[in-house]
Formats: C-alpha cells, sequence, structure tokens
C-alpha cells in the first residue's frame, strides 16, 4: 500500500522501522486516510519479522493532535452507533489501531516531538515506552470539546500515573508538560528536540539486537498481568518462561555468557 499521510523508514540492518504521522499542516491530527493508513503500517510492522522494534513520531511540530476535527463527518444524525456514529468510529478505525500496538509482540517507542493531544495522546500512551522532547506536552483534549477519553486512554493513563492524576488530566485538559510527565512516569526520557530522534534510535537499536521474541513474551505477559490477580500472572509466567527457555536466543545469551563474550541474538 502507497501513503499519503504517513512516511516508513527501515534503518538498514538494524530492524528498526520508523513510521512517521505526516499531516503537519494540521498537526498530524487523525483524518480517514491516516488512520487507515497508520491502522495498515502497524499492522505490517507487527507481521514483518525483520521489523524487531518500531518507533512512532510525527512530522512538524506535533506528535498528534487527535481526530481531526475539521475533517469528520457530521455525525449529529447517527446515533444508536451506526454507519458513521461516534462509536463506530472508535471501534472501526481507532480502537484497532491501539491493539495493534498493545498486542503486537514487539517494542513499540513513541518519539514525541511535540504536543500530543486526544487520541494523539492516547497513541502517544498505547506505545511501551515514551522518548519525548522538552517542548512536548501531553493533552487530554477530549473535555475541552465535550467528549470523554477515547483510544484507551481511561484504561492506560491511570495505569501510567495513578487514578488521581489522571482523573484531574482527563477532567480539566490541562497539558501536562514533559518535564512533569517525566517525573510522574508517563515519559520515559526527556530530551532536547534536537536530539530526539538520534536518542530513540539509540535506544530502538538496541532493543532491536535484545532477544526481541522475550521481549515480545515479556509484553503479552504484563498486558496480561494488568487484569488478572498474582496467582493467574505467576502462572502465565510460567507458561511465557517455558517458550522463551526453548528460544535460540535463550541458547544464544547462555552460550554468550559461559564463552564470556557478548550475545548476538536474532528475536527466535
Ligand atoms: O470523532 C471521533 O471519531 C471520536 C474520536 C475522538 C478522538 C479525539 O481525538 S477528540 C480530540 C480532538 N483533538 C482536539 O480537540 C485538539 C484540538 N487542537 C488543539 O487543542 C490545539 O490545536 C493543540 C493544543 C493541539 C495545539 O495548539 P497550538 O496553539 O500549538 O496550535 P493551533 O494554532 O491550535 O493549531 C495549528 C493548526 O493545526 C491550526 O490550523 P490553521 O488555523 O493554522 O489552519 C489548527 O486548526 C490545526 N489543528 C490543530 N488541531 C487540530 C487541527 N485541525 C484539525 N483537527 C485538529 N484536531
Amino acid at each position: 500500500m502507497a501513503y499519503e499521510t504517513v512516511l516508513i523508514e527501515d534503518a538498514q540492518g538494524v530492524g528498526v522501522r520508523t513510521v512517521t504521522l505526516n499531516r503537519p499542516q494540521a498537526l498530524n491530527a487523525f483524518n480517514e486516510t491516516l488512520k487507515d493508513e497508520l491502522i495498515d503500517a502497524l499492522k505490517a510492522a507487527a507481521r514483518d519479522k525483520s521489523v524487531r522494534c518500531l518507533v512512532v513520531t510525527g512530522a512538524g511540530r506535533a506528535f498528534c493532535a487527535g481526530q481531526d476535527l475539521k475533517d469528520r463527518t457530521d455525525r449529529s444524525d447517527q446515533a444508536g452507533g451506526g454507519p458513521g456514529s461516534f462509536s463506530a468510529s472508535l471501534r472501526d478505525k481507532y480502537n484497532p489501531m491501539i491493539m495493534t500496538i498493545r498486542t503486537m509482540e514487539k517494542p513499540v517507542i513513541a518519539a514525541v516531538n511535540g504536543v500530543a493531544a486526544g487520541a494523539g495522546c492516547s497513541l502517544a500512551l498505547a506505545c511501551d515506552l515514551r522518548v519525548v522532547a522538552d517542548k512536548a506536552t501531553f493533552i487530554q483534549a477530549f473535555v475541552k470539546i465535550g467528549l470523554v477519553p477515547d483510544s484507551g486512554a481511561t484504561f492506560l493513563l491511570p495505569r501510567l500515573v495513578g487514578m488521581g492524576k489522571a482523573f484531574e488530566l482527563a477532567v480539566t485538559g490541562d497539558p501536562l508538560d514533559a518535564g512533569s510527565a517525566l517525573d510522574l512516569g508517563l515519559a520515559n526520557s526527556v530530551v532536547p528536540g534536537d536530539a530526539l530522534l538520534t536518542t530513540t534510535m539509540d535506544l530502538a537499536t538496541r532493543l532491536a539486537q535484545a532477544p526481541t521474541r522475550a521481549i515480545g513474551l515479556t509484553k503479552r505477559a504484563m498486558n496480561r498481568a494488568l487484569l488478572v490477580d498474582l496467582e493467574s500472572a505467576l502462572d502465565y509466567e510460567a507458561d511465557m518462561q517455558e517458550i522463551a527457555g526453548r528460544s535460540p536466543d535463550f541458547a544464544e545469551g547462555v552460550n554468550a555468557f559461559m564463552e564470556k563474550r557478548q550475545p548476538r541474538f536474532t528475536g527466535q
């Protein structure tokens, strides 16, 4: 699929793919084309075994301003969840986008280059790690236009920053600056804007050279552990370890340790 609103770049030989939202004139707000193309690009990255770490970022000064408020179809007469309704928009487009990131068994890093608002904030929250430019902000913009947080924000935000802060951000719509995001654990690191992509690529390359099969299983286990009791989480860890322990990367890791050398993981 040739894309109009998404740029794809593969770093040669290191297993890192970068997906860039590319509607800078609209702060990378989601029109229908961008939603469709991003879902397709995410699914392609999930399928492609040569991609061992995915980076998501935005072109220009914003990460993503959420739903394109100038491009949306009139949903006023679409009550009841039918085609064109808000619920259909979420179920058909935004929810698959979020689920594809959360279920992709490889690390996904958001390089948050600027403002992340509404569903654009949710997109950043859905990624596994957030490397954040010092001028970037996170805005639960929904309340400003009379909507509720969506695209996973009600699930992901309280788990990242705690219920009290999540509720405050959701009901005020106040921007959270990069430094505060770091303090709250929402940002994994904050760097000057001109260092964002190199810092992110260094981290992405490191992860892509790691035992990515085990990282994928770790993601699966942690996703599930958010929803179950300790006993069930312990049991699932045992299952995941059975898979990881039978992988070529485990054999390589142990051999490298014995031979006192750096391991060469392949993601298998
Ligand atoms: O509908 C459904 O399917 C349900 C799903 C909803 C999911 C959602 O995401 S709802 C939330 C939608 N997003 C917003 O409400 C955010 C709206 N934007 C803003 O609040 C501000 O633009 C920002 C805080 C993001 C950035 O502010 P600032 O001052 O840095 O920039 P600006 O001047 O407001 O925007 C620059 C341009 O981008 C401007 O265009 P112009 O005047 O230069 O031609 C502005 O209209 C445009 N822009 C920004 N956000 C959006 C947008 N255009 C369309 N849709 C946007 N969301």
